[in-house]
């Protein structure tokens, strides 16, 4: 039976039909709409699909932004836990809900809108829910001053017309099921139900195992690689001297990596300077290059964590750009900004250091999408939250500035602090009897000069063999090597930095300026 026939039952029942046919509704656009998320983080999908500002990205936005205003901001760190990286899927998953969820309250109304004007104009009510929509979604990005529907020219995140089509589109979309829902007899709508179910249910099932089973697999393979001759190499378990590409770990403010095509990318250099400049990728590469591995820290990450790796990058000096462009004297501070609305600064002192380029290649190959494709800043001893992916412009200045995350509540020198790890749950039994165990150690450019191992929970400590590091900006390797019989062992490092300063025991959390406290686990030696 069609909606435009149906019998005067009893109201109730009709309002828990209407609620089913919309829920169906919403299946379809959430499996549509999950089908795209997939498309956006794998590498082979168009440009349009990787770069589409669909509404859940816009509305993720705007709860993201909302993370810095003040009382949200004190709200958020009176809560027990901290916002931490898994945070962002969660805050995802909610907007997503509320967005599905206003999909879901609206299509309930719709028989109502449709008997409402008299059924002539039902299908006109499609277009109506679609303009609805896009006003919910689009609207509440005008307070983030990025214009009205957030449609400013300077937010690079979410171009206008783009934008605006990919709400309409998904819109249209909805109302467009929500028409084949209603319209379709009530016998055939369980089976459908049944048959969108399973088609969802399935096609996330396959994209989570998907994923899953592929990242084990490359995890495998870079493990398998890594050759045994000396001592740091055949410790198992120890980090690779050079983090490859694919291991190197990934933190942004984004569930999507912006997808930045090389063809429309420009870096400018603005503000306070003798001449405004822009380079194109090619003209980057045109200049002289730097080839130098270093080590990048994220400051969120918690002692023996993961979000730390060494790789060799290459790219221009900043140095040398912003001398082409002509620095004025009242200068101090550099503003990057990035193509995700991201934004940080740091002091022209850390950007006038050797050691701090342009960078468009990791370990040799163009930068990942992941890591800052076409072009990403990379500047020595402060956290890595200040190297900016994605960057699109500098501004020279000499006003102090937030950063995205500093409006949030972490420091803003970020200078990194000495840092220590053991990547060994298992000992390596060497053929003399001894056993062996490594790890990292980095203390940005103070260098690392001593670590040392206590393998007896803290009472006593002994020197661990130090390798030198690459160069001033690259990690140091660990191995320490004892008598030991099999047993489970608690197992503590702590590294001293090149001016004497022994990193501190205290624990304590990543916010606001880095994680302190030493490295402890449970080491099987077997
Ligand atoms: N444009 C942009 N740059 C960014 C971020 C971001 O969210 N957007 N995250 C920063 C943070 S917090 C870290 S730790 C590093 C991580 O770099 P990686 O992903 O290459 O390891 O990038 C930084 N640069
Ligand atoms: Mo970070």
């Amino acid at each position: 039976m069609s909606v435009t026939n149906t019998p005067k039952s009893s109201s109730q029942s009709q309002v828990r039909q209407s609620w089913r046919k919309s829920a169906l509704a919403t299946v379809i656009l959430a499996a549509v709409m999950l089908l795209l998320f997939a498309a956006k983080f794998s590498a082979a999908a168009p440009q349009f699909i990787l770069s589409a500002p669909l509404p859940p990205d816009m509305l993720f936005n705007f709860a993201g932004w909302l993370g810095g205003v003040p009382w949200v901001f004190n709200l958020i760190h009176s809560l027990p836990f901290g916002l931490d990286l898994f945070a962002k899927y969660v805050l995802f998953a909610v907007v997503f809900g509320v967005y599905l969820g206003f999909w879901l309250i609206l299509g309930t109304f719709y028989p109502r809108l449709a008997r409402l004007w008299n059924y002539w104009a039902t299908d006109a009510a499609y277009g109506l829910f679609g303009v609805l929509l896009t006003g919910f979604v689009l609207l509440p990005i005008q307070p983030l001053g990025l214009g009205i529907f957030g449609l400013s020219p300077n937010n690079f995140q979410y171009p206008p017309l783009p934008s605006i089509a990919w709400a309409l589109a998904l819109s249209l979309l909805f109302a467009a099921s929500l028409h084949l829902v209603f319209r379709t007899k009530q016998v055939v709508y369980n089976d459908k139900r049944r048959q969108s179910l399973r088609l969802f249910v399935g096609a996330v099932g396959l994209i989570g195992f998907a994923s899953v089973f592929g990242r084990l697999l490359l995890g495998t393979v870079s493990r398998a690689q890594t050759a045994v001759s000396n001592i740091y190499q055949r410790i198992r378990g120890l980090s690779p001297e050079l983090t490859p590409t694919a291991d190197h770990y990934v933190v942004s403010k984004n569930v999507f990596s912006p997808s930045v095509p090389a063809r429309n990318w420009q870096l400018r250099i603005s503000g306070l300077v003798n001449n405004n400049l822009s380079f194109t990728l090619d003209d980057l590469k045109a200049l002289p290059a730097v080839e130098r591995s270093s080590a990048l820290i994220c400051i969120s990450n918690p002692v023996g964590g993961d979000l730390i790796g060494n790789s060799v990058w290459t790219g221009v000096k900043l140095k040398d750009l912003l001398n082409l462009a002509g620095v004025r004297p009242e200068a101090n501070e550099l503003i990057l900004r990035a193509a995700d609305n991201y934004s940080d600064s740091f002091p022209l002192d850390a950007a006038l250091q050797e050691g701090t380029i342009v960078a468009y290649l990791q370990n040799g190959e163009p930068l990942t999408r992941d890591h800052g494709f076409p072009a990403r800043v990379l500047v020595p001893g402060i956290y890595g939250m200040k190297n900016v992916k994605w960057v699109r412009e500098i501004e020279l200045s000499n006003q102090d500035y937030k950063g995205y995350w500093q409006a949030r509540g972490w420091s803003d020198s970020a200078i990194i602090r000495t840092m220590s790890r053991i990547d060994t749950a298992t000992a390596t039994r060497l053929e003399d009897g001894s056993v062996a165990i490594g790890g990292i150690a980095y203390a940005g450019l103070r260098g690392v000069q001593r670590v040392e191992i206590s393998v007896d929970n803290g009472l006593s400590w002994q020197d661990a063999q130090l390798k030198p590091a690459r160069n001033e900006l690259s990690w140091n390797l660990w191995a320490f090597n004892w008598q030991a019989e099999p047993g489970n062992y608690n197992v503590l490092v702590r590294a001293t930095d090149g001016g004497g300063a022994t990193q501190s025991a205290e624990q304590r959390r990543p916010l606001p300026d880095g994680a302190t406290g030493y490295h402890k686990l449970k080491v099987r030696v077997i």
